[in-house]
């Protein structure tokens, strides 16, 4: 746990940079139907038989929201000074419509958390949307397939959210990833609302269209909340607004091959340009995407276009890993959301992207995140705030000291953040903030519990599932003092 291979970045980053851990209600809350709460779209996903990896729910989860207190005391012990989690729409107004009642134990939930964090010095950082529609939307009229009902209740819920929580909170975050929402959602149809082309895995959807309307919402969702906060709540509360949207490295497989140069790029633009173009250069969709979808593409209006260019004020990263891209010679097929591109985990000369974690797709690949955080620089000039990053670890199954003693994650985050202090120093890149995904082990999704993020690892067979921190936590304290400097 020495500190040698991130000597060069001694206070690299500024006194008020913000560390801590990100959360998702959905993956740590549990009280999945107390206190007036609405189910979501994930409370119907997780009872669903055959959807989870595991076959288990997050009813109860991690229990964040009976053990608040001692998880910000944990938190505090960690030395963090920022929190990032999510609010549950549907415990807020649990039945999501903007005609619907709002219910005030969610409300004071929130607001007792966001006291407990202040109460302890650390800076609450609020994610409106991670993924939790509320099903009844969802059977009212499809949720975020149907933009001109979503907006109007997103927007709704949002207001009740300033007004309520506004007062205390400065970093408001409106979507969590629309991408991964949209691909994994109505694309893959592996996470709810469970919906694709593919009849063998879902009832409904269509892979090659529903994924871009759902994408065309969340923007325009994010534009009309955005304008309401910096209009009618920004002036007195003094708060700033952004998305957060989720983005890899994609490298070339083969340096030399200008088309797997293009390739890369354009794996680049389907996966990041997709939001970060209408948000942060053009107002629209980036030229390959078009040229590749046509209408299936949605169009922005004059209205929309204007309103979603320029409505965010940072650049929130989920980042994990890194990729290389090798081009395809034949036509892309309809349900292709990638930019025609195989995706490979070694490069032509046989160089892996990177040691394994847990998680199929996510390897240690620190190299391509100095890359990433230079690419988004120079492409939108938006300060950056790192919103997620972390890993899973092999062999994480009961809390005995050796897995406590976490030395794949600990050298994990020494790689990504030795990267990220390097693009601050050498590059000149903004970034304000680091995020580790995350706190404690939570539900995965649909991995269900199988795979732990957690630097604190959960003993789910406890009642009280009890929390075991692991060295992670204390190296991070000790990496961000070194890499911070003194007022
Ligand atoms: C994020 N990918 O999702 C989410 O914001 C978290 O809720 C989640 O727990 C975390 O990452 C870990 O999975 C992602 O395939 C899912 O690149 C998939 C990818 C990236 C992010």
């Amino acid at each position: 746990m020495d500190l040698e291979a991130v000597q060069d970045v001694k206070g690299a980053l500024c006194p008020d940079f913000f560390h801590g851990y990100a959360t998702a209600a959905a993956q740590v809350e549990g009280a999945w139907n107390k206190d007036g709460k609405g189910q979501s779209i994930w409370d119907t996903f997780s009872h669903t038989p055959g959807k989870v990896k595991d076959a288990s729910n997050a009813d109860d989860s991690v229990r964040s929201y009976d053990l608040y207190k001692e998880d910000v005391a944990l938190m505090k012990s960690y030395g963090v000074n920022a929190y990032r989690f999510s609010l549950s729409w549907s415990r807020i107004i649990p039945l999501g419509g903007r005609n619907d009642p709002v219910n005030e134990q969610g409300l004071q939930y929130y607001s007792n958390l966001i006291d407990e964090l202040l109460r302890n010095g650390i800076t609450p950082f609020v994610t409106l949307f991670h993924w939790d529609t509320p099903q009844a939307l969802e059977d009212r009229y499809g949720g975020a397939l149907d933009q001109s009902q979503f907006v109007p209740d997103f927007v709704n819920y949002a207001r009740v959210c300033f007004e309520h929580l506004g007062p205390k909170v400065r970093h408001w975050i409106t979507f969590n990833e629309p991408g991964v929402f949209a691909l994994a959602g109505y694309a893959a149809g592996v996470h709810a609302p469970a919906r694709s082309s593919f009849r063998e895995l879902n009832d409904v959807g269509d892979s090659s269209t529903e994924p871009f309307t759902v994408g065309h919402t969340q923007l325009v969702a994010h534009g009309h909340v955005s304008r309401l906060y910096k209009t009618t709540f920004q002036p007195h509360q003094q708060g700033t607004i952004g998305i957060t949207l989720h983005g890899n490295w994609s490298e070339p497989w083969d340096e030399a091959d200008p088309l797997d140069q293009e390739a890369a790029e354009r794996a680049r633009e389907f996966e990041i340009a997709w939001y970060a173009d209408p948000l942060y250069r053009t107002g629209d969709y980036p030229a390959s995407m078009r040229a590749q979808l046509g209408d299936r593409l949605p169009h922005f209006t004059p209205e929309e276009s204007q309103l979603v260019l320029g409505s965010s004020e940072f650049y929130g990263m989920n980042t994990y890993t890194s990729f290389f891209v090798q081009h395809k010679d034949t036509p892309a097929d309809i349900n292709d959301h990638k930019g025609n591109i195989f995706s490979h985990d070694n490069n032509k000369q046989g160089v892996s992207r990177g040691a394994e974690s847990d998680t199929h797709w996510l390897r240690y690949s620190p190299w391509g995140f100095r890359k990433l955080l230079n690419w988004v620089w120079a492409r939108y000039r938006t300060p950056i705030y790192i919103t997620e990053n972390g890993t899973t670890a092999q062999g994480e199954t009961a809390p005995t000291p050796e897995v406590l003693d976490d030395k794949f994650r600990i050298q994990f985050f020494e790689g990504y953040v030795g990267e990220l202090a390097r693009a601050v120093q050498c590059d000149g890149v903004d970034i304000r903030s680091y995020f580790a995904w995350t706190f404690t082990d939570n539900w995965e999704w649909a991995a269900g519990y199988s795979d732990r993020f957690g630097s604190t690892f959960i003993d789910y067979d406890s009642p009280e599932k009890t929390r075991h921190p692991k060295q992670s936590a204390y190296y991070l304290d000790k990496l961000f003092t070194h890499l911070i400097s003194s007022p």
